[in-house]
């Protein structure tokens, strides 16, 4: 820490400043960095910097520096607070999680996976062979979800374009049995389309750089994948790495997919490729497809007949009134639209299959809490940062949303632990006043009033609802709302267009979305023959089945309109934040230095952006108003009792607690502390820092002097 690593280091832990500012909050953050010390504390939060570089600091060495010890003892550092969750679940039974935060491009992934690794290495001591495996599985797990999940960006050459909360369970003995991920709004629209300079998921590089027959592919797959390639244009692809697709596949087989499974996941992501290479063209009456070639090839891979898959794309079938059920052809404009959801659909089907297989796999099975004890639980929750771009559509709507509601949980968590903690060990607390988002959470969420209400009722609408007539509607329901505006609201506002553009004031910053697509991208509308095809008529793959249950409904049972995008969105963050909110939390800050990927720069105005919208500063001052550091006193004496004249080599006093006492009174810290019911509650790490500083410097002493007496010298 500050004092453990050196003064020149900056401080270790933001509650340490001389005066909780701006100015000086950044000056230590710029200087921790500069200095390669890329994690700093605001009390139990780490407060990460991508260093952008390799850093040589999570070998085996660092893992058992940080093991079974408490915060403050080591400098900080991921493994720390993975510790503290650790140890939380393991000694107090706690389910715990550790939630990691931060924009594109910070550092959230990798901060996950070092958790991980940390988890693993301490775990399992005994080398089970049940254990090792369910840890291998978890961490294989990763491998292949980045591989499905994760693109490059202008912000992140491996960006995860989904949000990703994994539970890992733990049995008595403090080993993993198995785990869940749960995953959130897949980025499907990057299938089809790609901002400049961006990519699509890494797997369909993978699937085009093959080279070779890998043993797991029959060849006939394989076939065809190299004979697509002609298909496309170049751009479209880079070479990777043969390391990185055997990486994926052998990840799958450790995983437990089987030789089929393997081969239909490939053969879809070949499908989805040939079919994003099909264009339409109208006569004015019909509607045709352009590249045949490429629906053969659909149909070779998926052994369906062309004509049903040209058909899925071109017609839809509808029920009328009267319940007769007759073919409509597509427009042309139908028929695009239809082919993005559908490619989209697909992708973002066989991704989420991927995620229930392995959740197969992980599930804890046959566990017995009477013969095992309580099933325990650390969850990981690496997603989306908060988004501001040049241009804001549906998507940044929700991965915002989202954000509001973690922050929502954040303060709820943060003060609410604080009370009931300084309550049960009865010590005054006194209340901290800071922004609560609660009015923005409402403005999106509310029933009937929010903008998700808003945009779903403008869904349901029979006849054609633009975006436009929508964002009249907001504006006529939300026009005294504080945190919303639009340029009709708001005329003298040059920056909005008047028919595209609304603003919300996040708790993070003013966005200003374009309305445009909000509609179609919130009715996520996929043609019910489509659905039916790929349930009915692929037979090669059973798995395709799986992927598409609602594809067994004939078209007059379709009634029922699905939910919309965003309300689904919603309800799974609303669980999220059930799920996590019952769990003791650690969080995890994560900062972008720069936009250059540099590891030397420190962009002084981003990086203060940052600062400001995660509410750092915030929480500084509501750990510097309360306790920062809070021990048990049987603990604390035992650690600290060699420095103190009166417990040393044990105390006379009636209690651990009047032991303690002596200890603070002796070095003068007495109002630094407050004595609770079972703990002390420590109000900065320096006391702390000067305690541990003090045994260091004894423990040499006291070991010369222990080694004399076994020689006898004494
Ligand atoms: V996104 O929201 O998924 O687009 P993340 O997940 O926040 O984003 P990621 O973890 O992928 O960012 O980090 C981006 C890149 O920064 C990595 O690919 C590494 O090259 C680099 N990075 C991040 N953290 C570290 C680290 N602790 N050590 C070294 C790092 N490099
Ligand atoms: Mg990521």
């Amino acid at each position: 820490m500050a004092e453990l690593e050196g003064l020149e280091f900056g401080k270790s832990d933001f509650v340490l400043l001389d005066e909780v500012s701006m100015e000086q909050f950044m000056e230590n953050l710029k200087l921790r960095f500069e200095k390669g010390r890329i994690y700093t504390y605001i009390g139990e939060v780490v407060v990460s910097v991508n260093p952008y570089r390799q850093m040589d600091m999570y070998g085996k060495d660092s893992i058992e520096a940080y093991r079974g010890r408490e915060l403050y003892e080591n400098p900080p550092h991921l493994y720390a607070v993975s510790d503290a969750a650790y140890k939380a679940m393991k000694r107090r039974a706690k389910d715990t999680c550790i939630v990691i935060s931060g924009e594109s491009g910070a550092g959230k992934t990798e901060a996950s996976k070092y958790i991980m690794q940390y988890i693993a290495a301490i775990t399992n001591p005994s080398q089970r062979a049940e254990v090792e495996s369910v840890k291998n599985v978890l961490l294989k797990s990763n491998c292949v979800l980045e591989a499905f999940g994760n693109a490059k960006t202008n912000r992140n050459d491996n960006s995860s374009r989904f949000g990703k909360y994994m539970d890992i369970n733990f049995n008595f003995n403090g080993d993993p049995t198995g785990g869940h991920i749960n995953n959130y709004l897949l980025e499907k629209s990057r299938v089809v389309q790609q901002q400049e300079g961006e990519r699509n998921f890494h797997s369909f590089y993978q699937v085009r750089a093959l080279k070779f027959t890998p043993v797991i592919l029959e060849t006939q797959t394989h076939l065809l994948l190299i004979e697509i390639k002609a298909v496309f244009s170049r751009h479209h692809f880079i070479q990777i790495r043969n390391e990185l697709k055997l990486a994926v596949m052998n990840a799958l087989q450790v995983i437990g997919f089987s030789k089929e499974e393997i081969n239909s996941i490939y053969q879809i992501l070949a499908s989805i490729l040939l079919l994003g290479n099909v264009q339409f063209e109208s006569d004015g009456e019909s509607v045709q497809i352009l590249q045949l070639e490429a629906v053969n090839h659909i149909s070779d891979l998926t052994a369906t007949d062309p004509e049903s898959i040209s058909k899925s794309l071109l017609y839809r079938t509808v029920a009328t009134g009267g319940g007769e059920v007759i073919e409509k052809g597509h427009t042309e404009q139908d028929a695009y639209l239809g082919f993005i959801q559908t490619n989209g659909a697909l992708y973002e089907r066989l991704f989420g299959w991927i995620v229930g297989r392995i959740n197969s796999v992980i599930e804890v099975k046959n566990y017995n809490p009477v013969l095992h004890g309580k099933n325990t639980v650390i969850g990981v929750l690496d997603i989306y940062g908060f988004e501001i771009f040049d241009n804001n559509s549906f998507e940044q709507f929700c991965i915002n949303y989202c954000n509001e509601k973690l922050q929502q949980l954040f303060i709820e968590l943060i003060l609410r632990q604080e009370q009931d903690e300084y309550q049960r060990e009865g010590i005054t607390w006194q209340e901290i006043d800071y922004f609560n988002n609660q009015i923005i959470v409402d403005l999106v969420e509310q029933p009937h009033k929010g903008i998700i209400s808003i945009l779903d009722e403008a869904c349901l609408t029979a006849g054609k609802v633009t975006d436009m007539v929508c964002l009249d509607s907001m504006d006529t329901k939300l026009a005294q709302h504080p945190h919303y505006t639009s340029r009709k609201l708001c005329p003298t506002d040059k920056t909005m267009d008047f028919k595209k553009h609304f603003r919300i004031r996040h708790y993070a910053g003013d966005v200003t979305y374009s309305v445009e697509g909000f509609l179609d991208k919130n009715k996520d509308l996929l043609f019910q023959d489509f659905k039916r095809l790929m349930y009915n008529r692929f037979s090669s793959s059973p798995f395709l089945k799986e992927m598409w249950p609602d594809g067994q409904l004939s078209i007059t049972e379709v009634t029922k309109r699905p939910l919309t995008a965003a309300t689904l969105f919603k309800n799974s963050i609303v669980a999220l934040v059930d799920k996590l909110a019952c769990k003791e939390p650690y969080y995890v800050r994560c900062i972008k230095p720069n936009e250059m990927k540099s590891p030397v720069l420190f962009d002084d105005a981003r990086c203060q952006h940052q600062v400001a919208y995660l509410g750092l500063l915030e929480n500084v001052m509501v750990r510097r108003a309360g306790f920062a550091y809070r021990q048990p006193y049987a603990r604390f004496l035992q650690r600290y009792k060699m420095t103190c004249e009166y417990t040393w080599p044990n105390h006379l006093m009636a209690s651990d607690r009047e032991a303690v006492e002596a200890i603070i009174t002796q070095h003068g810290f007495q109002d630094d502390v407050a004595y609770g019911q079972t703990k002390l509650f420590v109000r900065t790490p320096r006391s702390l820092f000067t305690l541990e500083q003090e045994r260091a410097a004894l423990i040499p002493i006291l070991v010369l002097f222990l080694q004399k007496i076994w020689r006898g010298a004494i």
